[in-house]
């Protein structure tokens, strides 16, 4: 057989969360160009209506679902929708998320609970949704999206650095109670990657000078660069597909290298 075959996701079905922009985004966009179907969601009808165009714009006929991953009811619907109108769900990429940038002492309980409950717990209940599916299948993906905050800390991101480290630790769970369904479960970790999410990090400043945290970032990082969503579409596609059906549990940091890397000697 040649190997790149084993890349093809022809005749699979992809629910990617989160999935109007960003990361979410070109991770379905690479999945649809290795074969996959797509299905995605989100919560508003702007972004709906949004992503609908971009995906259209690149010659992908992926269909969005409204649904708010937090809630389970919601979520069942949107599996049980899925499958009736494309059929049982081979690949789940998690990566709906969110955060907050609050020193911890003064960040509220709730928000905390909010972080958690879309960095962790949605993965969870989305995971326990497609589960069954996949098993009745004989085979299945999940890919968790995990963050470097699932290895380090730093100021003002504990919800988050709290959840994304529960994910990766999720992430080994169902990789090792699932695993002989032959469900893989893996994680993939963006390291940072110019998103919305991160556009607070890189606003130049009032002089037009770039951001400290810019450029922190880029001092941090061996390949002198922030991440682009485009580099996930490739080990997305890895993990998607039958190339890693014997690699299981493992988180895949997408980083340049910053996870490696001590930093420049000052
Ligand atoms: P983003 O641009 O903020 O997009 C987040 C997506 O999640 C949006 O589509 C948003 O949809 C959706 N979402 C949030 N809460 C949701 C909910 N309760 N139900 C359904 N959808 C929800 O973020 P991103 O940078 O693309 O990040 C995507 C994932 O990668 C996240 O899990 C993030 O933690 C992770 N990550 C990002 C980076 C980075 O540097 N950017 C690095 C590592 C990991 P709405 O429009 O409905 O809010
Ligand atoms: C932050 C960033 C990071 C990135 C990403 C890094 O405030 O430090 O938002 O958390 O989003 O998770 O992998």
């Amino acid at each position: 057989m040649n190997t790149l075959n084993k890349f093809s996701l022809e005749g699979k079905i992809a629910l990617v969360t989160g999935a109007a922009y960003g990361i979410g985004f070109a991770i379905a966009e690479a999945l649809a160009d290795a074969g996959a179907k797509i299905a995605f969601n989100c919560r508003g009808q702007v972004h709906m209506d949004a992503a609908l165009k971009a995906y259209e714009e690149k010659g992908i006929d992926a269909k969005g679902y409204f649904c708010d991953v937090t809630d389970e009811a919601q979520v069942k619907k949107m599996v049980a929708q899925i499958e009736e109108e494309l059929g049982v769900i081979d690949i789940l990429v998690n990566n709906a998320g969110i955060i907050k940038r609050i020193p911890m002492t003064e960040m509220s309980v709730d928000e905390f609970r909010q972080v958690v409950d879309i960095d962790l717990n949605a993965p969870f209940i989305m995971s326990k949704a497609v589960i069954p599916g996949m098993i009745k299948k004989g085979h299945g993906k999940i890919i968790n999206i995990c963050s470097m905050m699932s290895e380090l800390g730093r100021e003002t991101v504990s919800a988050y650095a709290a959840a994304k480290g529960g994910l990766k630790m999720l992430t080994k769970n169902i990789a090792s109670e699932y695993g002989k369904y032959n469900i893989q479960c893996n994680g993939i970790g963006p390291g940072y990657i110019a998103t919305p999410q991160t556009a607070p990090l890189r606003e130049p400043q009032a002089d037009g000078s770039k951001h400290p945290f810019d450029s922190f970032i880029i001092s941090k990082t061996p390949a002198e660069r922030w991440g682009d969503p485009e580099d996930l579409m490739g080990p997305a596609v890895f993990l998607a597909s039958d190339a890693s059906d014997f690699v299981n549990g493992h988180i895949l940091y997408v980083d340049g290298g910053i996870l490696a890397y001590i930093g420049k000697q000052p």
